[in-house]
């Protein structure tokens, strides 16, 4: 079966994603996501321009061989915008080879090991009534994992809070890239953000009790020294997992940080490939595996990041943000039903908009996620109605500190 298209489509249905659709000989389609936050053109442009040619008459089987080629024959190896573009291509031909065999992907990477997939949603709040009200919120949707975010005394905007006004005036809910012409400028005091969040966990553990998984994101702000004292502090509420605590380019910087700490850590959202995670998978600096399919190189690389996570008892917790299109977000579900060192997925919601450009077969019941049992990943493409929301420029906000340096965001 050969490849005899491939094809880019960037789509803006409230917010920017690229997908690459192959097509066969024998008239198969498969879909891949390509979308990286900000940066979305750039990967466009390395698929049509730079890998499409190369596909054509290529075997759609050979998977495999197709991951080597792409890694290997560009000769400058990693980085996101690589390794996103190879994942679409990636995920294209399992979706091209699981219709071909007539089986949802799952069934190819091993069958499932388990009946539904354990997701966490994103709760947030200016204080804690709101803060209560979206984890209750959360709860009746059928959330039963949540992620706890809350804004500062003294700081005005923080990543993650959906009520805070953004720069566009819009709500902060379902993405925090801006369609404005540069990017929104938060603020950022980590002395300020330490002292308070201990006190939010603890109102949040007296008002749910003991039982709920609660899982926070630090978003790569802190000194290793000072995540150490935020595991530390969080330790007596039982935290699911504390996530991207430092900017782990460092990757010997958690060393210190597990010295202090048994709150769990996860970490690999900005990752790419399994180098990023050598030291810190081989030395049990974490518990739980960042990475996204679609920034990850695909279903062929991320498995083998996880097989070798699961010798050290390392689990997955796959990065489901909005910034994940819903073909990233089934590529996601399938691995996480095959794997059996699965740990927990995050969801957020796409939006209406995006539902109608991306038709989806997965479900959502009583906290479990499923793929679904259509052959492929069971997501389709509209393209007519991708066709109606044409690209539009929109960055990620970043962080200065009070005295206008630039941070982490
Ligand atoms: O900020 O995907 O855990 N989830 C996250 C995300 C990231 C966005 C950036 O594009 O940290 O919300
Ligand atoms: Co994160």
């Amino acid at each position: 079966m050969k490849i005899v298209a491939a094809d880019v489509i960037v789509s803006s249905p409230d917010r920017n994603f690229v997908t690459l659709k192959i097509t066969t000989d024998e008239g198969i389609t498969g879909l891949g996501d390509a979308t990286l936050n900000g940066r979305e053109l750039s990967v466009a442009s390395y698929l049509r321009d730079h890998v499409a040619p190369l596909l054509m008459g290529r075997d759609a089987h050979r998977i495999e061989d197709t991951w080597q080629f792409l890694y290997r024959s560009a000769y400058w190896r990693r980085g996101p915008v690589t390794m996103a573009a190879i994942a679409a291509v990636d995920v294209a031909l399992w979706d091209v080879k699981a219709k071909a065999a007539g089986m949802p992907l799952y069934q190819l990477l091993g069958g499932a090991s388990r009946t539904g997939i354990m997701a966490y949603g994103h709760a947030s709040g200016r204080d804690l009534p709101e803060l209560f009200d979206s984890i209750r919120r959360h709860l009746d949707e059928g959330f039963r994992s949540i992620r706890v975010q809350t804004s500062v005394p003294g700081i005005n905007a923080v990543y993650g809070v959906a009520a805070q006004p953004s720069a566009t005036g819009q709500r902060y809910d379902y993405e925090p890239a801006q369609r404005t012409p540069l990017p929104a400028e938060e603020d950022w005091d980590t002395r300020a953000y330490l002292r308070h969040l201990p006190s939010v966990f603890e109102a949040v553990r007296n008002e749910f009790g003991p039982e709920l998984p609660l899982l926070h994101d630090g978003h790569h702000r802190m000194t290793p020294i000072q995540a150490a004292k935020l595991g530390k502090a969080l330790e007596p509420y039982d935290l699911f997992w504390l996530e991207d605590c430092t900017p782990a380019e460092n990757q010997e910087a958690l060393r210190l940080v597990r010295q202090h700490t048994t709150t769990p850590l996860a970490i690999g959202e900005v990752f790419n490939t399994v180098w990023d995670y050598q030291t810190l998978i081989r030395e049990q600096l974490i518990d739980y595996v960042r990475s996204a399919v679609t920034h990850t190189g695909g279903i062929t690389a991320m498995r083998k990041l996880l097989d070798f996570a699961a010798q050290y008892q390392i689990k997955s917790g796959i990065h489901g943000p909005t910034d994940i299109s819903p073909v990233g977000m089934a590529a996601a579900l399938h691995l996480d039903l095959a794997i059996h060192n699965f740990g927990i997925q995050e969801y957020m919601k796409h939006t209406p908009l995006a539902n109608e450009v991306f038709r989806q077969s997965f479900t959502f019941t009583d906290g479990y996620l499923h793929p679904g049992d259509q052959p492929g990943l069971g997501v389709e493409l509209d393209e007519e109605a991708a066709a109606r929301f044409p690209y539009e420029p929109a960055y990620l906000p970043f962080n200065r500190l009070k005295d206008g340096t630039v941070h982490d965001w």
